[in-house]
């Protein structure tokens, strides 16, 4: 059975208030596989939690039952019955069910499954300790070559190359990612420093990021509104504040952003940098 449908009945099968004490009150859905990572946890949890309840029960029993004032001596032949290997073999039995039945097919469905559509929006962000570039490709679509020759931490924060015509209408934000409602996007994540880690809660999407490599992910923002990116991987001392904002657009307010900035950016000089003065600053 499809993993969305077992998710509706689970949904249907409750009232909205108990709904929302069973699942864990995560935050809000926002893009279109989001509700399938959420049905996966709530396995995954409520599996821990009965786990977590039975081996309290257990403990607990074995507190009262081998107390020493009832059991002077060592028992050197132990447990005779298979109770508990019967038990093991059923967790284990559910484990394996959620990982082939359920994690393995997701990942192939969705994780390595790239969209082919033209619609698709790609852009790259770039970590650094501690802020988020995000490298637009601008109208043309196409990325323009980037090199340290080029790099200057105030004015090029990509050392995008000026010489490059693919990079005449790219431009660069800092802390601020938009993206169009959907529309599949493809963020090709790398960094300049550290490990980091690229989370968006509202999206369930978090993907460690190398020095030295260029990790696609992607997903399809189903939700307008702003969120925030979060590193999810402990990357110095300013890895608190390392958080940006997601802004999802509806497509004419996201063409009419693209193409106001990509207008105030001359060759990928780092221009058009962030609105609203949300944390679009070096820190
Ligand atoms: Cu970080």
């Amino acid at each position: 059975m499809e993993t969305t449908t077992l998710f509706q009945k689970f949904q249907n099968a409750f009232s909205p208030e108990t709904l929302k004490l069973l699942t864990f009150r995560l935050p809000e859905v926002g893009s279109s596989h989001a509700q399938e990572i959420d049905f996966v946890m709530y396995l995954v949890h409520y599996l821990m939690l009965f786990l977590f309840v039975g081996w309290a029960i257990f403990f607990t029993l074995t507190l009262v039952k081998f107390r020493q004032q009832k059991n002077k001596g060592a028992n050197y032949h132990g447990v005779k019955n298979h109770i508990s290997s019967y038990i093991e073999i059923g967790v284990v039995t559910l484990e394996v069910i959620l990982l082939v039945g359920f994690s393995i097919p997701y990942w192939n469905k969705q994780v390595n499954n790239y969209p082919q559509r033209d619609d698709k929006v790609e852009v790259r962000v770039v970590a650094e300790q501690f802020a988020w570039n995000v490298h637009y490709p601008g109208e043309d679509k196409t990325f323009g070559k980037s090199s340290n020759t080029y790099f200057d931490k105030q004015s090029n924060p990509l050392g995008l190359d000026p010489n490059d015509p693919n990079g005449d209408d790219d431009f660069t934000t800092i802390n601020q990612l938009h993206l169009p409602i959907g529309k599949p996007a493809i963020v090709h994540l790398t960094s300049k420093d550290v490990m980091h880690s690229f989370g968006l809660p509202t999206m369930r999407v978090k993907q460690d990021i190398i020095p030295g490599m260029s990790i696609p992910t992607w997903f399809t923002p189903t939700k307008s509104g702003t969120s925030e990116i979060a590193c999810a991987q402990l990357c110095g001392i300013g890895h608190y504040y390392m958080r940006g904002k997601l802004t999802i657009h509806h497509e004419d307010k996201f063409n009419s952003w693209l193409a106001s900035n990509a207008s105030a950016s001359s060759g990928g000089s780092g221009g058009g940098a962030g609105d609203d003065g949300y944390d679009d600053f070096w820190n």
